[in-house]
């Protein structure tokens, strides 16, 4: 099949995180994680799955990334542990922690692999939330900006590509709002706003401090981005939309690019009462860091439906399928303004996430419009169940689902949109954090299960063959 052609250097990516593949918890002078505590509470992870060993990265990180260079991958974007690096949060850095990602990034170079770095992948140090409540305090801004300097000094110099904050739509909600996160607290949504507002302060502070320090480096987010489609032309469907994206992307996105909150959304927080404390000061510092990115990533799974919600609607408390049991997935949005039902006109997972490439076009698309940024795909792809026979993996769904979605940017850039780089999630089969190991995504099987015991052998799947070839021929061989 003949497909497409990226802009030269293009950067062909695979992603991961520290949490979900390093294992190592507390080894070499690691602190632990808000993750190492909250997994280690009964009913919280399916079957109780933890990173404690995860896909055991932190010991086989060589054969991972002679594995990457054996596939011709030109980008790899992986996740720092800040309490790896930083045990207490702040204060006395861990050389050994710090002499792991140096490693990383010399092999991945030697290897052409181009590092791209996330510094924060929801690992926050524990001891944070423990002297302060990590991002209910302000001081959690500062001490990520010193983090993130820290970082930029002692890497910055190899390191060009980094991404300050992986998904905080998501891993702030589900920490204040769903409990599904750490620090697992239930509905409180004024406590959300402020934490939120406080990692959008750290995010500027870093932002801020990148350039000066990496001069010829660039500097984005990694967004959770699910697009609205209003349901039909309804224009109660049509509104409640239009709240969706208001509330659930630009909430975000708005402060990344324009550094500021947008109007509708502030409006609809203030008569709640719950609208955060926002200083003069901070618009400022929001306001010139948005100035100073580079580009805005985002990780694209799906896009969302959105219809009118009645008062005594559907909540944002609804069960999510963690289990891969189809159709479990109960209808969540907010009471009063949109839920989010299926879209009948796509395909899902197993896990109840609509397969919509078109979704990805559309993304890219009124990103470019709105923004007019470089863009990088910092994560797409397909969680599924795989099975290993003799010694191969046939994901010829997954490797369906990349190449519809790879299509899709390709269509994107000839409609103007100017994006850098395309991360698979994941290079690795690794932990997800909710739904155990057995929820796939790897170009790279790993032998484990949601128990601890497998051998944790490497074994390249179908898929693994494929994107080498897709590498290989800048996207003109899907
Ligand atoms: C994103 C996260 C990743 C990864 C991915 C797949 O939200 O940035 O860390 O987990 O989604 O999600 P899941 O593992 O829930 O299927």
């Amino acid at each position: 099949m003949n497909g497409i052609h990226m802009k030269g250097g293009f950067l062909w990516g695979a992603a991961s995180a520290a949490y979900q593949i390093e294992g190592a918890f507390d080894e070499d002078g690691k602190g632990w994680s808000i993750w190492d505590k909250f997994v280690r509470i009964p009913g919280k992870t399916f079957k109780g799955t933890n990173g404690n060993i995860a896909v055991d990265h932190y010991h086989r990180w060589k054969e991972d990334i002679a594995l990457m260079a054996e596939m011709g991958l030109k980008a790899y974007r992986f996740s720092i542990s800040w309490p790896r690096v930083l045990p207490e949060g702040s204060g006395v850095p861990n050389e050994k922690g710090i002499a792991f990602y140096s490693n990383i990034i010399d092999e991945c170079l030697k290897n052409g692999i181009t590092p791209m770095i996330t510094l924060y992948h929801w690992d926050l140090p524990q001891a944070l939330q423990d002297r302060y409540g990590g991002w209910e305090s302000r001081q959690c801004a500062d001490d990520f900006a010193a983090y993130a300097k820290l970082m930029f000094e002692r890497f910055g110099d190899r390191v060009k590509h980094w991404i300050t904050i992986n998904e905080q739509n998501i891993f702030t909600k589900f920490g204040y709002v769903t409990a599904w996160h750490p620090p697992g607290k239930f509905n409180e949504k004024a406590l959300w706003l402020q934490a939120n507002h406080n990692v959008n302060l750290g995010h500027a502070k870093a932002v801020l401090a990148f350039h000066d320090i990496v001069p010829d480096g660039k500097i984005g987010v990694s967004f959770a981005y699910g697009p609205g489609y209003a349901f039909d032309c309804d224009p109660a469907n049509v509104m409640a939309c239009q709240d969706y994206n208001e509330l659930e992307n630009y909430w975000w996105l708005d402060v990344y690019c324009y550094g500021d909150y947008p109007k509708a959304g502030e409006a609809y927080y203030r008569k709640q009462g719950i609208m955060p404390d926002v200083s003069d000061e901070d618009r400022a510092l929001l306001k010139a860091a948005s100035k100073q990115l580079d580009f805005l990533g985002f990780n694209y799974y799906h896009s969302n439906v959105s219809e009118a919600n009645p008062v005594d609607g559907a909540t944002e408390f609804g069960h999510m399928n963690n289990s891969g049991e189809k159709g479990s997935d109960d209808v969540t949005g907010v009471p009063g303004l949109y839920k989010n039902p299926p879209n009948p006109y796509l395909r899902t997972t197993d896990w109840d996430w609509a397969i919509d490439p078109v979704g990805l076009t559309y993304a890219c698309r009124v990103l470019t419009s709105r923004y007019h940024l470089p863009l990088v795909i910092s994560e797409n792809g397909l969680g599924a169940f795989d099975t290993l026979e003799d010694g191969r993996v046939h994901d010829s769904y997954r490797i369906g689902y990349l190449r519809e979605h790879i299509e899709a940017i390709e269509t994107a850039q000839e409609q103007g949109c100017n994006i850098l780089a395309y991360c698979v999630w994941s290079f690795t089969d690794l932990l997800s954090w909710l739904n155990g190991y057995q929820k796939r995504y790897g170009l790279v099987y790993v032998d484990r299960e949601e128990e601890e015991g497998g051998s944790l052998k490497r074994y390249k799947k179908d898929s693994f063959y494929w994107y080498r070839q897709v590498i290989q021929s800048n996207g003109s061989v899907l």
